[in-house]
């Protein structure tokens, strides 16, 4: 009797690790076919984004680094980072025979790559910071997290490590922020309602390309809420304040 119990808990336990891995590990997931016309011309439009992304991510950090000359060490180490990155996408596009279409990608980044412009002119270093290290980055880490799951092999491993870098560069752009919070929080609510919308919008872009990649809109937006909230609570602020600049996503 004793026995007979210990046998069937085993089978439990046995049949539910099998449903858990089913429902959760991705390789056992169908893979997007990566040779279809279909799936080349969406990753032409999706990998020059990220591409361009990997540009303007490394501009925006040494033009930070304009605005806090003593941070100048640290911020070009994440400026080399970002074109390690674009260098490891550029090779994902040319495994796949795939041109990035970067004409695209530009339009794509040109609404926030102008409030960024804007805000360095002016030396608003919270606003920069908020659009480069918490925007973008929080969008790149929900867009790599999701692209894990059904990228081909060799994109996945460059994926894997990319998406570690960022969630540095998130967290630089977090420390700052929280150290700061008493002088920038006003103008951290501020440029986060002008360009939390911009992100939406963008993500809204490229949500039918994502979709032939096998990625999904809500994932997407899932993971990006997760990054940018756990980020916004870091930093400081109450449930109320990050409820009210999530809020700035849905007007
Ligand atoms: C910051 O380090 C980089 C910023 C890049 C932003 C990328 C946004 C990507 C959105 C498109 C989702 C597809 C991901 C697939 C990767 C080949
Ligand atoms: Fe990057
Ligand atoms: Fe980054």
């Amino acid at each position: 009797m004793h026995n007979e119990l210990k046998i069937t808990d085993m089978q439990t336990l046995e049949s539910n690790k099998k449903n858990i891995e089913e429902s959760t590990n991705p390789i056992s997931l169908d893979l997007p076919d990566f040779t279809t016309d279909s799936y080349k011309d969406a990753y032409s439009r999706i990998n020059a984004i990220v591409i361009e992304g990997e540009q303007e991510a490394h501009d925006n950090y040494i033009s930070i680094a304009t605005l806090i000359p003593n941070e100048l060490e640290e911020l070009t180490k994440l400026a080399r980072m970002e074109m390690k990155h674009k260098k490891g996408f550029t090779a994902c596009g040319r495994n796949l025979g795939v041109v990035a279409d970067m004409e695209f990608a530009k339009k794509f980044f040109s609404k926030l790559h102008g409030n960024f412009q804007v805000a360095l002119e002016k030396g608003n270093l919270t606003t920069c910071l908020l659009i480069q290290a918490i925007l973008i980055e929080a969008f790149a880490i929900s867009a790599y997290n999701v692209y894990i799951r059904v990228a081909d092999p060799f994109a996945k491993k460059i994926t894997e490590g990319v998406v570690k870098d960022e969630y540095l560069h998130l967290n630089y752009g977090q420390e700052w922020l929280k150290e700061n919070l008493s002088t920038c929080k006003e103008e951290l609510m501020e440029a986060n309602k002008v360009n939390l919308p911009l992100i939406k919008k963008m993500l809204d872009e490229v949500a039918d390309d994502a979709s032939v990649l096998a990625m999904d809109r809500e994932e997407l937006m899932e993971e990006f809420m997760i990054a940018y909230q756990d980020t916004l609570m870091e930093i400081g602020l109450d449930n109320r304040e990050i409820a009210r600049m999530a809020m700035a996503a849905i007007v």
